[in-house]
């Protein structure tokens, strides 16, 4: 897919391709695709991080409170959207022992009730070991420092999926 064929969909395909490169929040490529047409998909993902930089921290907060937990109530009950289900398992979440669920379990809680919103970092670009690794380090940073490291995270994840939808080729109802 190139940025023509991004640059030619009215609103409904634009959603259906892309509402979900921020987890659960389509409202973000709601307000990007107002700013069609771009130049490069490049410039694309660029509006994309404007539009969550320029959010108040309560916005940034909320796009954070948007993800599942890793390794949580929602890959065990099957609920967790498409991109996050193939996110997850990539990193080996949906092969833990029941000693590493219960230990990323007991971190994601301690993490959630420091900070109240939960730890996010891209799972394709980690693995089960680094993700225990990190949610234990970042667990001792401040508020103000996560909810930064946190929206880096979003920005990455995003980044990935915005390359997985442009590696299907063409593009679901244009
Ligand atoms: C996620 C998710 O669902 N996919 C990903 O890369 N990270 N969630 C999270 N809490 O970090």
């Amino acid at each position: 897919m190139d940025i023509q064929t991004v640059n030619d969909m009215n609103y409904e395909a634009f959603l259906d391709n892309f509402g979900n490169i921020i987890e659960k929040c389509p409202l973000v490529a709601a307000a990007v695709w107002s700013k069609l047409p771009f130049s490069s998909l490049h410039e694309m993902e660029e509006c994309v991080y404007e539009f969550i930089d320029s959010l108040p921290p309560s916005g940034k907060e909320g796009i954070l409170r948007c993800h599942p937990d890793l390794a949580g109530r929602e890959l065990a009950s099957g609920s967790l959207t498409m991109e996050s289900q193939k996110e997850q398992r990539q990193a080996g979440l949906t092969s833990l022992s029941t000693e590493e669920r219960e230990q990323l379990g007991l971190l994601n809680f301690q993490y959630k009730t420091k900070f109240a919103f939960p730890f996010v970092i891209c799972a394709k670009m980690s693995d089960k070991d680094k993700i225990l690794q990190e949610i234990s380090r970042r667990l001792r940073n401040d508020p103000s420092q996560e909810l930064l490291k946190g929206i880096e995270e979003v920005k990455k994840i995003c980044h990935l999926r915005v390359q997985d939808i442009l590696s299907k080729g063409l593009p679901t109802k244009l």
